[in-house]
């Protein structure tokens, strides 16, 4: 699939074009790599089947992006990108990535100081140099320092998604092996953690010589960084790494149990096995004295004999889970396909990529109860956020749609703004007409943990919100996020009835998952959402659901587990 290479290209002309200052395009070129992306269908076999045609069926894509890519997969290159790439270097691209530099300041240090990359930026901040610049100061230079470390160990550490979409399409092609009678995913990307540094497949195989073969001769392979008897490892060219390693039956179970981890987990469990008398390693659970084997077939075996029920991987960070398992205490985690409904969508009214009635039909297609649409509020400019006007014709269009699809409720909604005074973006009168207010923070979030504390409180007592919108705001590998009191807020949102969002968007995932745990702990609600803003994305949920799970979240404290009827009810504010 190449879905991931033809979005660099096209982010990559985007950047381009921002720093030349031309308009619109990149946002064109951005809209597109964000849907392809996360498309389910592989970009070069939609050209394939449909050429052109088919290309500009993807929502986003129009005649003359769609060439741009044609162009692509012909040839593996875009003459016109290779001239801009000409003018600017590869390193300014990069600088603009960078949390608080943008195009604008990265052309000027490149214009001005001759910056040419992230490399030469640090030099030139340790060397005080940047503040002198009109437009940066002291401050930009340590807030560009954070970024700066920030992007190294994104560097290293890829997406969840990105993980989750390579480890699947490595089990199907090694499970589709004639030889290979089990392969399964281990590693961070079965915990679910958010993000991931390679990837860890078990394999079930009697000819580890084959498998060895064709792993390390597969077609995306960039670099062989180890070929043995039982075991490889890979640099795939999407950059991510992938270990394979062959095992027979009888130490599969206990083999997953080892390389699924956590590291903290594994010792812990080390430890009861010892008190037992028991040895535990990947290749089972074997007695101290004269080593019989005890286990290791699967993982419920390991853990029965070590006095414990099957522990879910989400929960597998050390975190009290384990104690928890003696105390049979774990809690029952809401499953993956328990959510009914997606409470934060967009649609073109606003930032998304596909109408209202496309959402409303890719939710049917979920086999969704109901949707909420929620566009941006007026205040969020960039988005083109709704006015009052706008909104008000945008709830007549979503009456219309309700009457023709009756599979589904269509429930009204807005994601607003929560203003820097703690006050939301629309007058109490606009908000009564709405069923979900999904209410966040875009701006001005460097106004420390007790002002933004405050602010969320007065949002959440204000009787119109459903639930709190990706609440730190963060970007995973990118923005740190802002702090608030999650003590005082859940309690003041249980109070209310107002909800966490557990945001599944793959570069939010927000509540984070020690967040989730404490709030729940504290008795909080959630409402795990995808941010839509494209009919692809509503597959995120499987990643906000993932992250509440690693939370300790059961179905019951989910607002979207509800049915339709239920759901409805627990709204009226
Ligand atoms: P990652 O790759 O950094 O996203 O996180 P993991 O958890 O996948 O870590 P990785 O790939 O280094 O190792 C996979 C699992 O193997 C890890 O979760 C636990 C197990 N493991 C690796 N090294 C050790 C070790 O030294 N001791 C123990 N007990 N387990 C280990
Ligand atoms: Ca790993
Ligand atoms: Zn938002």
């Amino acid at each position: 699939m190449k879905n991931q290479e033809v979005a660099g290209i096209l982010y990559e002309m985007a950047d381009i074009l921002d720093i030349l200052g031309v308009q619109w395009k990149p946002n064109a070129y951005r809209r597109a790599a964000r849907t392809i992306e996360t498309y389910s269908d592989a970009i070069e076999d939609i050209y394939q089947k449909g050429g052109v045609k088919g290309l500009m069926d993807v929502p986003g894509v129009g005649e003359n992006i769609a060439k741009k890519i044609e162009e692509y997969l012909r040839t593996g290159k875009i003459k016109e990108l290779q001239q801009l790439e000409k003018k600017i270097p590869k390193g300014v691209d990069e600088m603009m990535h960078l949390q608080g530099l943008g195009p604008k300041k990265a052309w000027r240090l490149y214009k001005e100081l001759r910056i040419k990359n992230l490399n030469d930026l640090k030099k030139a901040i340790k060397a005080q140099k940047v503040r002198k610049l009109a437009g940066f100061g002291e401050k930009s230079e340590s807030d560009i320092l954070q970024s700066l470390g920030m992007h190294e160990v994104g560097e290293k550490r890829k997406l969840l998604l990105t993980g989750l979409d390579v480890a699947r399409e490595l089990e199907t092609r090694l499970r589709a092996l004639p030889w290979v009678k089990k392969a399964e995913v281990a590693g961070s990307v079965r915990r679910r953690k958010e993000t991931i540094a390679d990837i860890d497949i078990l394999v079930i195989s009697k000819e580890a010589d084959k498998v060895m073969k064709y792993f390390t001769s597969m077609a995306d392979v960039r670099r062989i960084l180890a070929k043995g008897e039982t075991k490889s490892a890979v640099v795939l060219t999407n950059g991510l790494q992938a270990d394979v390693r062959v095992l027979d039956d009888k130490s599969f179970g206990a083999a997953m149990q080892y390389f699924t981890g956590s590291k903290d987990h594994n010792v812990k469990l080390r430890g009861i096995a010892i008190k037992k008398g028991f040895k535990l390693s990947e290749y089972g659970l074997f007695k101290r004295k004269g080593e019989a084997y005890v286990a290791g077939r699967t993982e419920e075996d390991v853990y029965r004999k070590l006095g414990l029920p099957y522990i879910e991987p989400e929960l597998r960070e050390n975190t009290g889970e384990i104690e928890a398992a003696m105390k049979r205490k774990l809690p029952a985690l809401i499953g993956y396909d328990d959510i009914r409904g997606d409470c934060h969508t967009h649609t073109t009214w606003s930032d998304g990529a596909n109408t209202t009635e496309e959402m409303v039909q890719a939710a049917i297609k979920r086999g969704y109860e109901y949707i909420a649409i929620t566009d941006h509020s007026k205040s969020t400019i960039i988005a083109n956020g709704l006015d009052d006007k706008r909104l008000l014709k945008h709830l007549d269009e979503i009456e219309r749609l309700q009457r023709r699809y009756r599979d589904i409720t269509i429930l009204k909604g807005s994601e607003c703004d929560i203003l820097k005074s703690g006050e939301l973006d629309y007058r109490p009168e606009i908000l009564k007409k709405l069923d979900v207010v999904v209410a966040s923070v875009h701006a001005s979030f460097k106004m420390g943990k007790e002002d933004m504390t405050k602010r969320y409180l007065k949002a959440i007592t204000s009787g119109h919100v459903t639930a709190i919108g990706h609440p730190t705001a963060r970007l995973i590998n990118t923005r740190p996020g802002f702090e608030f009191d999650l003590e005082k807020v859940a309690q003041a949102c249980k109070d209310a009835g107002v909800a966490f969002e557990i945001n599944g968007n793959p570069s939010r995932l927000d509540l984070r998952d020690s967040h989730i745990k404490a709030a729940n702990e504290l008795g909080a609600s959630f409402l795990i959402n995808t941010d839509s803003h494209s009919e692809n994305h509503l597959r995120f949920i499987e990643l906000g659901v993932a992250q509440a799970r690693r939370g300790w979240v059961s179905a019951r404290s989910v607002l979207n587990s509800q049915s339709a009827s239920r759901f409805l009810k627990s709204l009226r504010r």
